[in-house]
């Protein structure tokens, strides 16, 4: 019998965002194991159970396996299968049409969060000429934390766990770092943080394995983060808490912000947010008396129509408090590789003025925007209603939509409208099914990429690598590729190694040594704007946006009512007495995806939604039971669980969807949280993000 070899591969696991450094153990070209890297800086060896699950998911056998056309009706699941030469013949053949008849700006791009193509992705809407591209999260997740960041402080600030000082307090707000957040490592890292004795402050109407732990809990009322930060500040600045020699050298605005916030009183924030005003003094004075402090802050904050100023009111306690780019505070990105480089300048600004939303949502969509992408809702109408002008093309790069994208059922009527449809994706989704091409994608094992973390900052950079390939599966960047040289794109036909080697060049290696290496860090450099000033239009953090007030917005962070509240809507919430939040992420699975993994979803079979008991035992509603949630859009049904949630709140799950069920909808319509929440206005003023939390609803048991 002949010995065969287990080679291993030193990776980084994308089962999330990612990216645990992994030891992927491979033989005669299967992979057979999969551990935690020990000497990952990261994770140290550590692993979540989606990361422990990524052969069932690798060898999965619902998997794409080669492209389709459909052959029946739109949406009727009918589907043939055909080559890859005639698939990307097809997409590049609609794209050429609909450029020639109504311009490039008609065929918009999608794409889902965080996947390591997303950036190949712009680079190909740039490479193309089309404005319009999106993805679930630029208006509602993460990149309104990343915009308010640079544009406050130069860069997006992240939480120091990686030097010799520990923070001394942490302030979670919105998120819930020990499942979830834009990077999955931080779990370990705050978990470690923590057993240091760290003081934890945590905003979060759930009760989580971190509010458990907490020194101080604020169970706000969702979609009042704006009220319950100025509230902070006020106190903080009222009780002289502030660090006054680092505030008067590097911020702008402390005067304007000092007068904003009186009117912000804890005891009229007690009102407005159901924190108790003492607990609210007793979190300002700890987060400011406590240092170093930082700040995980989380998609808890971005899912209401005042997110910017939100995320802006809670990102400018740090400042205040001195506890910048200090060991153990709240630190500016190493960068220790560049971006994919992503041609925008290959977008003339009269292109860039025809963006979806440009004309109304400037710092989400037009050219002046730090990071532009196209207002969601408006593209989506565009596809049915032709207005302002028809978008005939929706490409769309891993992404679930009819799950992930506010107001299910209407964004089904704008899929189903769209003139061509194409989804590239691992398995089979319900969005899938209302293509005209389906294509079948590469999982992280069986892709080469350079993967930065955290996300935007890259303080470490791993190589992600591909050690097998299954079926006719590819990665995303390949087709970008392979799209563009077929249409003879000036731009963006470069191979793939060319694209590594511009990421690589800080460091001066090809993506053969960072293989080789497994990864590359950094040491930080903390108060790098002794030399150099913040990295913003004032070289100072900007309390007051420059920024915003160029193009018209508040300068200054303020509060405003969510738009259905029991405040604003008291009528409605005669009928729809809760208040709605969703997201809430669970360990086992990563936005809609997994429930087709046999180990996770065994983990976690049902969706469920979770009340108080007080709230369950005035409705009759045991733990188990399976209950009705209502909101004015629609209805859908998950499994009761009883917990200290706050007792007028309750969490939908999101990304329900029942691969096991029959297609084309695989049970879509029925757990589904997008058919309760809403994509219509009022939007953020300068973000358009739309309503995903804080909206009313009404639970009652299944009969
Ligand atoms: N009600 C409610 N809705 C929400 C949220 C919420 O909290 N509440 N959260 C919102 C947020 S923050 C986000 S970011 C979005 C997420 O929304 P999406 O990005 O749509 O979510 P996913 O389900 O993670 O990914 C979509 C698809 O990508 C596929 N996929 C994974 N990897 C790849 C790949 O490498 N290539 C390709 N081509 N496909 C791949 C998966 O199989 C999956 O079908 O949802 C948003 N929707
Ligand atoms: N395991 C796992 N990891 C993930 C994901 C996943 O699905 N599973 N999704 C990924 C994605 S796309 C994202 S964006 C991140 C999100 O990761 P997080 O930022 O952690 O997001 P959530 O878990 O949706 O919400 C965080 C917390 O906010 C609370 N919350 C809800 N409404 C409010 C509110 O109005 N105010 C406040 N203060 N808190 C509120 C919720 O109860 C929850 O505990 O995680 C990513 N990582
Ligand atoms: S946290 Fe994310 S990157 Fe780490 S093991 Fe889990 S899925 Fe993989
Ligand atoms: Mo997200």
């Amino acid at each position: 019998m002949v010995e065969t070899e287990t080679q291993i591969y030193r990776s980084a696991c994308r089962m999330c965002h990612g990216g645990c450094g992994v030891l992927v153990h491979v033989r005669d070209g299967e992979v057979v194991k999969i551990k935690g890297d020990p000497e990952s800086p990261l994770n140290r060896g550590k692993l979540c159970v989606k990361g422990l699950s990524s052969i069932e998911h690798l060898y999965n056998p619902k998997r794409l396996k080669h492209p389709l056309k459909r052959v029946g009706e739109r949406g009727e699941g009918k589907w043939a299968r055909i080559s890859w030469d005639e698939a990307l013949d097809t997409i590049a053949g609609e794209i050429k049409r609909i450029r020639e008849e109504n311009g490039i700006e008609s065929v918009a791009l999608g794409t889902g969060t965080g996947r390591h193509h997303f950036q190949h992705v712009l680079r190909f809407a740039n490479a193309l000429g089309t404005p319009n591209w999106c993805e679930p999260g630029t208006a509602q997740c993460f990149i309104p934390r990343i915009l308010t960041g640079v544009m406050t402080y130069g860069d997006l600030p992240v939480c120091d766990y990686y030097g010799d000082v520990n923070p001394a307090c942490v302030l979670v707000w919105g998120h819930n770092p020990a499942v979830s957040g834009p990077d999955g490592e931080i779990q370990f890292k705050i978990k470690e943080c923590l057993k240091k004795g760290t003081k934890l402050i945590v905003v979060d109407p759930r009760s989580t394995e971190l509010s458990k732990k907490a020194d101080l809990w604020l169970q706000v009322r969702p979609g009042t983060d704006d009220a319950l930060a100025l509230s902070m500040m006020n106190v903080i600045i009222n009780e002289e808490l502030y660090d006054r020699p680092f505030v008067e050298a590097w911020t702008v605005g402390f005067e304007e912000l000092r007068e904003r916030v009186q009117e912000y009183t804890p005891d009229w924030a007690e009102e407005v947010t159901w924190v108790p005003a003492e607990k609210i003094r007793a979190a300002a004075r700890m987060f400011a008396q406590t240092s170093p402090a930082t700040l995980e802050w989380g998609v808890g904050l971005e899912h209401t129509p005042n997110c910017l100023q939100t995320v802006r009111a809670v990102g400018l306690l740090p400042a205040v408090t001195g506890n910048i780019d200090i060991p153990g505070g709240w630190i500016l990105g190493n960068h220790v590789v560049n971006d994919v480089p992503l041609l925008l300048e290959n977008l003339p600004p009269e292109m860039q003025d025809k963006r979806m939303g440009a004309d109304r949502f400037k710092v989400l969509c037009s050219k002046d925007s730090l990071f532009p992408s196209a207002h969601i809702p408006t593209l989506f109408n565009a596809m049915r209603t032709g207005e302002p002008y028809p978008i005939k093309a929706f490409l769309i790069f891993g992404n679930n939509g009819l799950v992930t994208y506010g107001n299910s059922k209407e964004v089904y009527e704008c899929f189903r409208s769209v003139q061509f449809l194409s989804v590239m994706d691992i398995y089979m989704t319900p969005t899938a099914e209302l293509a005209d091409i389906v294509l079948p994608a590469a999982t992280w094992l069986e892709v080469d990429q350079v993967v930065g973390l955290p996300f935007v900052v890259n303080n470490v950079a791993l190589a992600q690598q591909k050690v097998t390939s299954l079926w006719e599966c590819r990665p995303d960047e390949e087709v970008f590729i392979d799209l563009a040289r077929r249409l003879d794109l000036p731009v963006g036909t470069e191979p793939l190694e060319d694209v590594y080697a511009q990421q690589l060049a800080p460091q001066g290696i090809s993506f053969e040594e960072l293989r080789e290496r497994g990864f590359v860090s950094a040491e930080t450099e903390y108060r790098r704007y002794e030399q150099r000033g913040f990295l913003t239009g004032s070289g100072k953090i900007e309390l007051f946006s420059g920024y915003l007030a160029s193009l018209g917005y508040d300068p200054l962070p303020h509060y405003r009512e969510p738009p259905e509240s029991p405040v604003s809507a008291p009528e409605l919430a005669e009928e729809f007495p809760l208040v709605l939040t969703s997201g809430g992420r669970i360990q086992q699975f990563f936005c809609s995806e997994h429930r087709q993994v046999p180990t996770l979803r065994k983990g976690h079979p049902d969706p469920v939604v979770e009340i108080h008991p007080e709230t369950a035992a005035e409705l009759n509603i045991q733990d188990g039971d399976w209950v009705w949630i209502e909101s004015p859009r629609g209805r859908i049904q998950q499994r009761a669980r009883l917990t200290q949630i706050h007792p007028k709140v309750v969490n939908v799950q999101f990304g329900w969807w029942f691969p096991e069920e029959e297609g084309p909808e695989y049970g879509v319509w029925k757990s589904n949280a997008n058919v309760l929440t809403n994509n219509g206005p009022p939007y953020d003023p300068a973000l358009g993000t739309y309503q995903l939390r804080a909206m009313l609803c009404k639970v009652y048991k299944v009969a």
